[in-house]
């Protein structure tokens, strides 16, 4: 982004904030480019409730999808409401032409859809299970009531295969998180049953462009 040299009128460069977590492999990384705006600069991309644009990027394999997520009903602004259905689902990764590949989804795709709330809000997640077998939601990293942590056979039974589970929390940190089964994980995260979880600050810096990363290896 050009600036003029020597406007002292500008505020000091901020450096971009990048924050990480990671398990078994995976790594959700979440970088917010910050640029001092000026006279100059471009025009800010569109950052509505919350909202921003965003890629997912998930590699290994050489994979990679960008999607748009839905937006959450913004009817009640103190709480946001999803709904999370796992389920087989067949979808082209290679390109076309190639045969598509055999995914466990969250609804119908790898990743799951961002999840994402402002500090203070809740949170109602919706699971349907339409896999073969039990399952459950695990937030990661999210300091949570037991309950809702999503192992099973310790803080909930298991999700049976057509049954559903309502997950309700309210989130007590900012930050970048990510969900997936507990059951059985390294099976059903590995067949594409990951997403992202977002928790926005109150106030959240001004950027020009946020790139959600998922790379699962
Ligand atoms: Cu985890």
């Amino acid at each position: 982004m050009p600036f003029a040299a020597g406007n002292s009128a500008r505020p000091p460069l901020r450096t971009p904030t990048i924050i990480d977590t990671s398990i078994n492999g995976y790594l959700v990384h979440r970088m917010t480019d910050v640029t001092n705006r000026g006279p100059d600069a471009a025009p800010r991309l569109s950052r509505v409730d919350g909202l921003t644009r965003r890629e997912f990027v998930l590699s290994g394999g050489a994979l990679a999808a960008a999607a748009l997520v839905p937006s959450p009903s913004r009817a009640a602004a103190s709480r946001r409401d999803y709904r999370l259905v796992s389920s087989a689902a067949r979808l082209s990764l290679v390109g076309a032409g190639r045969p598509p590949t055999a995914l466990w989804c969250f609804n119908g795709q790898v990743p799951g859809p961002e999840i994402r709330v402002r500090l203070g809000q809740s949170l109602g997640i919706a699971v349907d299970n339409r896999l073969d077998g039990d399952t459950t939601v695990h937030w990661h990293g999210l300091r949570i009531a037991n309950a809702m942590d999503g192992v099973p056979g310790l803080t909930q039974p298991p999700i049976a295969a057509g049954a559903s589970f309502a997950y309700e929390f309210t989130p007590p940190d900012a930050g970048t998180f990510w969900y997936h089964p507990h059951v059985r994980s390294s099976e059903q995260q590995g067949r594409g049953l990951h997403g992202v979880l977002i928790v926005d600050e109150p106030s959240p810096i001004a950027v020009d462009r946020e790139l959600v990363w998922v790379l699962d290896d």
